[in-house]
């Protein structure tokens, strides 16, 4: 099977290439793309850059170039719900765009007219990971994850995404790669280990905890890949 693993920033796939040791690179679109074998599967490995339009380039290019069959999102997000410490993992249950706002329209916050608030994830790779955290002993977190073009360390936008989108986490990725693989047709799935809790605190945690809480979610997807079917 064809997988493809992105994450944002370096820091987020890093771990991966470490652990699949030997890949071959190549370059289009602004991105490196590692390729390898592991187990039976055949993986392309790649970070975006930071953001919606940059994640969503690397996961249009996964899809359509390197012919993807599945596609795992592995990084670190800012933590909203309150049962999520840093160093937890949260799979997206559905994604939403909170910076999406055509509200003077009668639209709702996160709308886009012939497009959705939430995109869900695939369910039977979600059934994975479940199986995957029983089996570690990991408590795996299911929520909304909301997505947007800014880094939130504010308790007051942290709030207001809660509040408008009911979200457990955010970032800055999710929604437009959910976008993307929805609109190819590809099952995907998101996860993210939690780097800082989106307050005050935010910039200093995030800095802190990126390599571990990386490490954490890199980790976790390696073992769904090991487990995925042909
Ligand atoms: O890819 C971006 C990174 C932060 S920006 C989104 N990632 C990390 C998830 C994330 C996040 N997103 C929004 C973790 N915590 C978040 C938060 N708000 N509080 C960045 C980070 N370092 C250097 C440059 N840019």
């Amino acid at each position: 099977m064809k997988i493809a693993i992105m994450g944002a920033m370096r820091e987020e796939i890093t771990p991966i290439l470490e652990e699949v040791g030997s890949y071959s690179t190549f370059e289009h679109a602004g991105n490196i793309f590692y390729e390898c074998s592991y187990g039976e599967h055949d993986l392309v490995i790649a970070y975006s850059k930071i953001g919606k339009v940059f994640s969503a380039i690397t996961a249009s290019v996964m899809c359509e170039r390197f012919g993807a069959e599945v596609l795992l999102f592995s990084g670190v997000a800012g933590g909203i719900s309150k049962e999520l410490k840093i160093g937890d993992l949260i799979m997206a249950s559905a994604l939403c765009q909170h910076d999406v706002d055509i509200v003077a329209f009668g639209h709702p916050y996160g709308f886009i007219p012939e497009g959705v608030i939430m995109t869900e994830t695939n369910d039977e790779l979600r059934a994975l990971a479940a199986e995957v955290a029983v089996d570690m002993g990991i408590d795996l977190y299911e929520g909304i994850i909301a997505t947007g073009d800014q880094f939130v360390a504010s308790a007051e936008r942290k709030a207001w995404i809660e509040t408008t989108f009911h979200a457990d986490a955010l970032e800055m990725e999710g929604a437009s790669v959910a976008c993307v693989c929805h609109n190819f047709g590809i099952p995907f799935f998101v996860l993210r280990a939690i780097s800082d809790s989106a307050d005050g605190e935010a910039g200093i945690d995030f800095d802190t905890f990126l390599q571990s809480s990386a490490k954490v979610s890199a980790t976790f997807i390696l073992e769904m890949v090991k487990r995925l079917g042909d």
